[in-house]
């Protein structure tokens, strides 16, 4: 437990330290090239080159914008996500109280790793059109009533989304747009391993890679921009269609963020970030899961909310043909969770992405 406290101390730290003192850093020496700069590191770039960063977006990883017609971007972003012991209620459960509790196995800790490939198109003015293609790694450690300890895997293609975002008002920098977007069952729900019980089980519900179902997503986003400081909100509900074909729906999630970004210099600019999530339990139930097998397989123990806080760095591209785009580095971790658990606690993610405007 020291040793994940020490490697989380680290990381803040790391982050806590790039956030505060990286954009001075690079600011200053640019502030100082120009003699009457006033010290102001944007005071280089003319109003039009402001709004321009503005326009390729400096909010968090996740959160989207909107594009001028006839305008693309790719983006890549892989995500890295450790969860580690469980949560019942807030309360923490160690891996013998969830065998306590009647189950036959506890799960220990989980990672997960995303690789998203996003594409992006400004169809209209105010028109701009996304899809979305995810790639999960899942890995699952856990104990058994005989202190073996075993993991699990799948990998493959989660859940294409296609989306719609709209700009509703945008004036005077400020801008409201909505989204509409229908995630396809692409993701395999059928996924299967090998557990003390024999080869070839079905693996529980957080191991599959989609839902299985058509899953609408509705949104609504409000950006903020001034020279040095930028901030938004985003609400957003997932919503499930339907049963999928192993007889179960995944709950429906709603979703809200907050961020607030501080522009360094035209290259750089960190971002500070509070989301706050809201998921339900699954409604239904995979009949090849055994439900007092592992809290995993029970489709009342996987609902909860969770509110995050995420710091995050975004490094411009200035000149040449990346002229507009980006690299997002954000580190988030959880403040507040409360699960139907035993379930799963969240211990940090972190993302990477780029974000490449032609
Ligand atoms: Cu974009």
């Amino acid at each position: 437990m020291t040793g994940i406290a020490a490697k989380r101390k680290r990381l803040v730290t790391v982050f806590v330290s790039l956030f505060l003192t990286a954009g001075s850093l690079l600011a200053n020496p640019t502030a100082a090239a120009q003699p009457g700069a006033s010290g102001n590191a944007l005071a280089g770039l003319s109003i039009e080159e402001l709004l321009d960063i503005a326009v390729y977006s400096r909010e968090p990883l996740g959160l989207h914008h909107t594009h001028p017609q006839g305008e693309w971007m790719f983006g890549y972003s892989y995500m890295f996500m450790s969860m580690d012991g469980n949560r019942d209620g807030s309360s923490r459960r160690s891996p013998a109280d969830v065998l306590n509790a009647g189950f036959a196995v506890s799960p220990t800790a989980m990672i997960m790793k995303m690789h998203m490939l996003e594409l992006m198109y400004g169809l209209r003015e105010d028109l701009t059109v996304m899809v979305m293609l995810p790639y999960l790694s899942i890995s699952m450690d856990h104990i058994n009533g005989a202190d073996t300890r075993f993991k699990t895997a799948a990998s493959g293609v989660s859940d294409l989304s296609v989306t719609a975002l709209y700009n509703i008002y945008d004036k005077r920098r400020r801008r409201v747009h909505l989204t509409a977007g229908l995630m396809l069952p692409t993701g395999s729900i059928k996924e299967r391993g090998t557990t003390p019980l024999g080869p070839d089980q079905k693996l529980p519900y957080p191991m599959q890679l989609g839902s299985g179902t058509f899953d609408p997503v509705v949104g609504i986003t409000y950006v903020a921009t001034e020279t040095i400081w930028s901030w938004g909100f985003h609400l957003s509900h997932t919503y499930r269609l339907g049963e999928n074909s192993e007889d179960y729906t995944l709950g429906n999630r709603k979703r809200f963020d907050a961020w607030l970004v501080r522009e360094w210099s035209g290259q750089l600019s960190s971002t500070l970030r509070l989301s706050g999530e809201n998921w339900g339990n699954i409604d239904g139930a995979d009949p090849e899961l055994n439900p007092s097998m592992v809290p995993t397989a029970d489709p009342a123990r996987r609902g909860g909310k969770r509110l995050d806080l995420g710091i995050g760095i975004n490094f411009y591209m200035p000149e040449g043909v990346l002229s507009g785009s980006r690299v997002v580095l954000e580190l988030t971790y959880p403040i507040v969770e409360s699960l139907d658990g035993p379930q799963l606690a969240k211990e940090y993610d972190l993302n990477v992405g780029l974000q490449w405007v032609f």
